[in-house]
């Protein structure tokens, strides 16, 4: 209440509503080591319902994490302090991940629950076995995600996940009976899920609740009915306490109403010092736990290594002898296999289209109802969910997700996508059927201004690899760039492989590279990607015949090669006169590169349905088209 009344914003409703629940959480159940917030056995708490985070930042103070003291706390809301509008995920802070857009967190949960399961299987019950608590509002559980997340929790019966349901029937306009009429038991015992309804403010019952839900063999929901705002005199129970500071009048009377005599910010001495008992009880656990970590420790680092030795790449690599043309979601499925044999820590999985993405081999196993000693989850058609269950498992510690489903659904997976790029995790989008290439399906499914609007998000790699040898390469660069999720944006179509000869050094990294100039006199860099650069050397050959020289650049990744030297990017790019850029889709995000003299060839309108050859040449994207207006062009 003090905080955001210092910040003159955000959200007093939600923490003063859920501190009953949390304190009794906290004190009596949650398996937590502020010395050690990275400890790999500590129960994790999501604030699903981000615009609470003041709450967040209190526990972790109070309980004595270093990283939230009371300076950072009278901070709230400014630049560079840690306690943020909304949580943001920092490593080793006990901000376990970054919420605000509602339901991601729940989505995240069901990830960190899936992960704790895996991990129970590979390493054992004695090193891994804990909790996954998310508190989630009626904000959370109106948004679509919830439905998809829980109803996937449901199926895999998530026991050891736990969502505190903050049911304050209050929202920004008012009352939720205006938008919704769910009936919750029914709802959530449909997927699957122990539902309880307890008073949120009723210290017994919240006890009794989750002493019960710790042997429980399904997910649950805790219903909390509880009052927004609980304790202010003339705002709880209203959304006006929801979103805004309660104001230095309202502050007073609710110091009168709980009896709190102390200023603000601070916290009797008595007070702290039984909130940091509190966070001393997880120490002693995480030393009996480390009795038996440490005689495991070097068989657990070993099954958690990630295996992905250059040398894995390189044997791949090296084997790419065939002229035959492939699609490269083939090529990708290939690639994975290799991986997946050397493999332990790789997840893998798609929203009901693995045969379409290729992104199951015969070395998955999949993971069932109760039984995860798989490496492949079959998320259902739920792409938003697949992606924020995704970056909960990448979060939980050592696992690497992937998923698949059709580039054009990337717009299904984007708000979680986001969170992967800001969060810097490394999740690998596996997005096949990536163009008009894929035909007869029409332009509901055929990818336009996807990859453009994938390409502008920060921090988020999008590979169109052109070949085999480009798909390995992209591969390696997914896995390797622990910071940065990706998007292996992949075709339907095959291609003919222009990549035959072995080179150690991965090409794709440069995110642009000459592979083709047909004389030593060029005039014209012709830039393309993914299924467009076959037609850039088809072009480039044809214009050769009319003694017009250029040379050929795939570029399978923008935004590596914006990290390449001044040096480097001149070479590719200011070699001619005349540049044109050719990719099967919207020609926005190439303009940077050709120029005022060049030309973009792609596609600003939605797609067709017919086979796909046709579609090609309705849009123009023909060597016959491509070279006569590139005549036209050069002698201007
Ligand atoms: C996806 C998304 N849509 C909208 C918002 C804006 N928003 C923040 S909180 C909120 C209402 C949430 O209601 P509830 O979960 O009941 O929280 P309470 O008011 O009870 O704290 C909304 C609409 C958001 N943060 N995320
Ligand atoms: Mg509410």
């Amino acid at each position: 209440m003090d905080a955001v009344q210092k910040a003159n914003s955000g959200h007093p409703g939600l923490p003063m509503g859920m501190a009953d629940v949390v304190t009794i959480l906290f004190k009596y159940f949650l398996k937590f080591n502020p010395k050690n917030p990275s400890w790999l056995n500590r129960d994790r708490f999501i604030l699903s319902a981000g615009h609470g985070s003041m709450l967040l930042y209190s526990l972790l103070y109070l309980t004595g994490y270093k990283s939230i003291s009371l300076k950072n706390i009278k901070n709230f809301r400014q630049l560079k302090s840690i306690c943020a509008g909304h949580p943001e995920f920092h490593p080793n802070t006990g901000i376990e991940t970054t919420t605000g857009p509602l339901g991601q967190g729940i989505s995240n949960a069901v990830g960190f629950a899936i992960a704790e399961e895996i991990l129970k299987k590979k390493l054992g019950k004695n090193i891994i076995n804990h909790k996954t608590y998310v508190l989630a509002g009626d904000g959370c559980l109106m948004e679509g995600i919830s439905h998809e997340s829980m109803s996937l929790a449901g199926h895999l019966k998530l026991k050891n996940l736990i969502m505190l349901f903050d049911n304050n029937s209050i929202s920004i306009d008012g009352p939720t009976s205006l938008a919704v009429s769910d009936n919750y038991k029914k709802r959530f015992e449909s997927y699957g899920w122990n539902y309880v309804v307890i008073n949120g403010h009723n210290e017994k019952e919240i006890f009794k609740a989750l002493k019960k839900v710790q042997t429980s063999k399904k997910p649950t929901v805790i219903s909390c009915k509880t009052i927004i705002g609980y304790g202010s005199p003339n705002k709880s129970g209203k959304a006006s306490s929801h979103g805004s500071p309660l104001g230095e009048d309202e502050i007073k009377l609710v110091r009168k109403n709980l009896n709190w005599r102390f200023k603000p910010f601070e916290i009797p001495k008595n007070i702290l010092k039984e909130w940091r008992k509190i966070g001393k009880k997880g120490a002693k656990l995480e030393i009996v736990w480390n009795k038996n970590y440490l005689k495991k420790k070097s068989e657990i680092k070993k099954t958690l290594k990630n295996n992905f030795s250059s040398s894995i790449i390189s044997e791949k690599k090296n084997a790419v002898k065939e002229l035959k043309s492939l699609a490269t979601r083939k090529s990708s499925e290939s690639t994975l296999s290799s991986l997946i044999k050397n493999s332990n820590t790789l997840i893998g999985g798609s929203a009901d289209l693995a045969g379409s993405n290729n992104t199951k081999t015969k070395y998955h196993k999949i993971i069932k109802p109760g039984d995860f000693k798989g490496n492949y989850i079959h998320y259902g058609v739920r792409e938003h969910a697949m992606s924020g269950i995704m970056n909960g498992i990448a979060l939980h510690s050592k696992l690497i997700p992937y998923g698949g489903s059709f580039l054009i659904f990337s717009d299904y997976c984007k708000p979680s996508i986001r969170l992967s790029a800001i969060m810097k995790q490394r999740i690998i989008y596996v997005m096949t059927h990536d163009s008009i290439g894929l035909g007869e399906d029409g332009p509901t499914h055929q990818p336009i201004e996807q990859l453009s609007s994938l390409r502008v998000i920060p921090n988020l790699n999008v590979f169109r690899p052109a070949d085999r040898m480009e798909t390995i390469e992209c591969w390696e660069l997914a896995l390797k760039n622990t910071n940065t999720p990706s998007i292996l944006s992949l075709t339907r179509q095959n291609l003919n492989p222009f990549r035959k000869k072995y080179s150690k050094t991965n090409k794709c990294n440069f995110g642009a590279y000459e592979v083709l100039r047909t004389n030593k006199k060029i005039i014209l860099t012709i830039l393309a990607s993914g299924s467009e650069v076959n037609l850039a050397i088809d072009t480039s050959h044809k214009l050769a015949k009319d003694q017009i020289y250029s040379k050929v650049i795939s570029m399978p990744c923008q935004e590596l090669f914006e990290f390449q030297s001044k040096e480097y990017k001149k070479k590719i790019l200011n070699e001619t006169k005349f540049k044109i850029s050719i990719e099967a889709g919207s020609t926005d995000c190439w303009k940077k590169y050709v120029g005022m003299n060049g030309l973009t060839f792609g596609i600003d309108d939605f797609g067709k349905s017919a086979p796909y050859k046709k579609i090609f040449k309705h849009f123009g994207l023909t060597t016959e088209n491509i070279s006569q207006k590139i005549k036209k062009l050069v002698k201007r």
